[in-house]
């Protein structure tokens, strides 16, 4: 690969009203305080940290915020690619992805791998939470009921490319919705059974199928709690750091064959939740494998 086409441009993305506590604001800064430059640099990537998004959260309805939000990131996302770079994304809470997707997704078409312990399959009508970070996945479907969200009504993903591995927490009717879906979900019990790198195999041929790449989405709460314990969401009986690390190296390794990964989102890590900043370095360690950091 050209030391252009590895090039990744860092964005952060601080906001946490998507959620359903305070402090997810703060991931971006925990990500880069645990070294994320230097892991990615060691990585033989050439990174340049770009900021943040501008972000107001107060005075405002959290829904305002994130549209404007999304709104920033979705044209730095755009402005990245164009520049010939890879978007890495630092959330925030994963109503960041809103922006995301539809930043990779402008002039292209993307597919995405939603690693999540949740389906994030959530509308403004079915959501037990209210909470937008329970819902970006089906923005970026274009569900009807965000009709009245003029940002979020355009489709930018299309369904048939989209894979979620990790689930095991579902709403009622974000079940429903997601049966009826034309997504491929594969819940942690398929990864005990068959093994992450086969899931994670056949997530990357379904995603980038017909596509100009994907879009790799990794919420901090797929992994067990033991392993990243700074999240708002956490759900047991999550990803192992190890299966994590699979999942990632292999995304790498696809990649150094195919040019698959077109950009990235890191949400969820809230450094308040963490004693130690566990969570932040765990994503740093996985953002560095999964842009083909190597042991050997
Ligand atoms: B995350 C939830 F109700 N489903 O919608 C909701 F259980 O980005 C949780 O995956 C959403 O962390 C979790 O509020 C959102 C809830
Ligand atoms: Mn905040
Ligand atoms: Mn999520
Ligand atoms: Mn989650």
């Amino acid at each position: 690969d050209s030391a252009v086409s590895s090039d990744v441009a860092v964005i952060g993305a601080p906001i946490d009203i998507g959620g359903n506590c305070r402090g997810a604001d703060l991931g971006p800064a925990a990500i880069r305080h645990a070294g994320l430059e230097d892991a990615l640099s060691e990585a033989g990537v050439s990174v340049t940290d770009v900021g943040d998004v501008p972000v107001s959260e107060t005075g405002t309805e959290p829904v305002d915020a994130i549209q404007s939000t999304t709104a920033a990131i979705a044209d730095r996302v755009a402005e990245t690619l164009q520049q010939g770079a890879r978007p890495l994304v630092l959330g925030g809470d994963h109503s960041i992805a809103i922006g995301t997707l539809r930043g990779t997704a402008r002039n292209a078409k993307s597919g995405v791998i939603w690693f999540d312990a949740h389906g994030d399959y959530n509308t403004p009508t079915t959501s037990p939470s209210g909470n937008f970070h329970g819902m970006p996945l089906a923005a970026a479907h274009g569900h009807r009921d965000f009709a009245d969200a003029d940002w979020s009504i355009a489709p930018s993903i299309p369904e048939e490319n989209t894979v979620l591995v990790g689930l095991r927490s579902l709403d009622e009717q974000e079940r429903d919705a997601l049966r009826r879906a034309d997504v491929t979900a594969y819940t942690m019990v398929d990864i005990d059974d068959r093994g992450i790198s086969e899931i994670v195999d056949e997530a990357i041929d379904i995603a980038a199928s017909g596509t100009d790449g994907v879009h790799v989405s990794l919420d901090l709460d797929w992994l067990d709690p033991r392993a990243a314990p700074g999240v708002g969401t956490p759900v047991p009986g999550g990803a192992t750091e190890r299966e994590a690390h699979l999942a990632l190296e292999r995304l790498a390794e696809r990649d150094a064959d195919d040019d698959v990964l077109r950009s990235m989102d890191v949400v969820e890590v809230n450094p308040l939740l963490d004693d130690e900043n566990t969570t932040a370095e765990a994503a740093t360690d996985l953002i560095a494998s999964a842009f083909g950091n190597r042991i050997i």
